[in-house]
């Protein structure tokens, strides 16, 4: 039987610039935390990455070869301002050229203007808990939709401000590592503002767009089904799924949200007035990005600090996954995207939805020319039909966007982890078509599964 799709469903692969370009310093590009964090953590960088800097015609190529038609890719703002005020011209010059060889080959560019590689110059300034950053992002971004903007139509500010947010200041696991939960709180609201901002700027700069922001979600599972483990669940979700989607909405940080955080102190005195109505401007259509769903549990001592990256959300703690995984330990269940779907359908009032990110790291090998991951095809047949589902009860899922084109770099596990359709050898440049892109290719060709 085959699962179709709605007409004019829109099928992409979706890349980070950090995770792809290399050439961290051509052009006059300035550093970016990453840049700073993997250098002083003694991590693998983001140089070569995928060379795609250099590469970007051979890698549009690919994406032609297999006929699909989207590309979110994101542009990273010290190529464009190293200082993160100063224009390089010729860092612009480069998603003009990736722009112009998207279009010539067939296929329609969506642009993310931030996914993570802050200029290192202005973490000098503090990086996102300083709130001048909102005012210097919506300047970064309408110098950005001035040059692109008359072939882009499809624009997304902020991608997973979570991540962003509470990864990198609050367990400060990922750059600029900083572990200040206060902070990473004002950071994630100082996000929000920024996203807020930047759609005010593009939207001034006229011409027909779609304006989006890109969240991760993670529906939370528990063991046990009573009133405590229901609330270890819910302060996981209002942190993980509704900090940033419910300001976007127009309905303010949850209450029972703000009463988690409330001993943290800084979150509350953040919020300027004015700020909640600058935050909630009209979205065209959400990115949702699924990978998996996380477990909560209670833990006995309220007053103890949980393992979610922001620790200070006391009371819970995030149990380790289980059933079959992926090689990064995340769990696969794809019921979850098809739940998560319907609810934000409904929690977002008919919002329209674009899948931005879904998909799977394993470990694959190229054997006499070919890289057979059943796994990865297992999971994207999985999660597309969970999608299928979704669309099929109502959800109004308009575009799906396979993470990711190339296997990359994983942030802090480096090279360790394969996301893509397309093989990488890091050490060579190859490029391999994996089964999985191949399967993919069917999929969009017959707009179906
Ligand atoms: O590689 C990342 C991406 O940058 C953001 N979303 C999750 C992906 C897999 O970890």
């Amino acid at each position: 039987m085959t699962l179709g799709f709605p007409d004019g469903f829109r099928w992409g692969t979706a890349t980070a610039a950090y995770q792809i370009e290399g050439s961290t310093t051509a052009d006059g590009r300035g550093p970016s935390i990453w840049d700073t964090f993997t250098a002083r953590s003694g991590l693998a960088t983001g140089d070569p990455a995928c060379d795609h800097y250099r590469r970007y015609r051979e890698d549009i190529g690919l994406l032609s070869e297999l006929g699909i038609p989207y590309y979110r890719f994101s542009v990273a703002w010290s190529r464009i301002m190293p200082d993160g005020r100063t224009v390089e011209p010729r860092g612009l010059a480069f998603y003009d050229r990736l722009v112009d060889a998207l279009l010539e080959n067939g296929v329609t560019p969506m642009v993310t203007l931030y996914h993570w590689d802050l200029p290192e110059a202005l973490q000098a300034e503090g990086g996102w808990p300083n709130r001048e950053l909102a005012d210097l992002f919506a300047d970064y971004a309408l110098t950005v939709h001035k040059v692109l903007s008359d072939r882009v139509q499809q624009w997304t500010t902020i991608n997973e401000p979570f991540c962003a947010a509470f990864i990198g200041y609050g367990n400060g696991d990922h750059a600029p590592g900083i572990q200040d939960e206060g902070a990473a709180l004002v950071a994630g609201h100082n996000l929000l503002l920024a996203h807020g901002k930047a759609a005010q700027a593009l939207r001034s700069d006229g011409g027909e767009q779609e304006v989006s922001i890109v969240l991760n979600f993670a529906p939370v599972l528990t063991d046990v089904d009573d009133a405590a483990h229901r609330e270890a669940a819910r302060k996981f979700d209002f942190l993980h799924n509704r900090f940033f989607l419910d300001p976007l909405l127009g309905r303010g940080y949850p209450p029972e949200l703000l009463a988690d955080l409330a001993h943290l102190g800084t979150l509350e005195p953040a919020i300027a007035d004015g700020d909640l109505e600058i935050i909630a401007q009209p979205l065209d259509v959400l990115g949702v990005n699924y990978y998996a769903p996380a477990r909560a549990m209670p833990l006995e001592d309220p007053e103890a600090d949980s393992n979610c990256p922001l620790p200070g959300l006391r009371g819970m703690d995030v149990q380790p996954p289980r059933g079959e995984l992926t090689s990064l330990g995340w769990e696969q269940r794809p019921e979850c995207f098809t739940e998560l779907l319907l609810w934000l359908q409904e929690h977002c009032d008919g919002l329209p939805l674009v899948i931005a990110e879904n998909g799977a790291a394993f470990e694959d090998e190229v054997v006499e020319g070919r890289v057979h991951d059943e796994k990865r095809v297992r999971y994207f047949a999985d999660h597309l039909a969970a999608v299928h589902a979704a669309i099929e009860r109502g959800a109004d899922v308009r575009g799906y966007m396979a993470w990711s084109l190339l296997d990359n770099f994983e942030w802090a596990m480096g090279y360790t982890q394969r996301f893509g359709l397309v093989h990488v050898d890091f050490e060579t440049q190859e490029r391999v078509l994996k089964d999985s892109a191949l399967f993919y290719a069917d999929v969009v060709a017959r707009n179906g599964l």
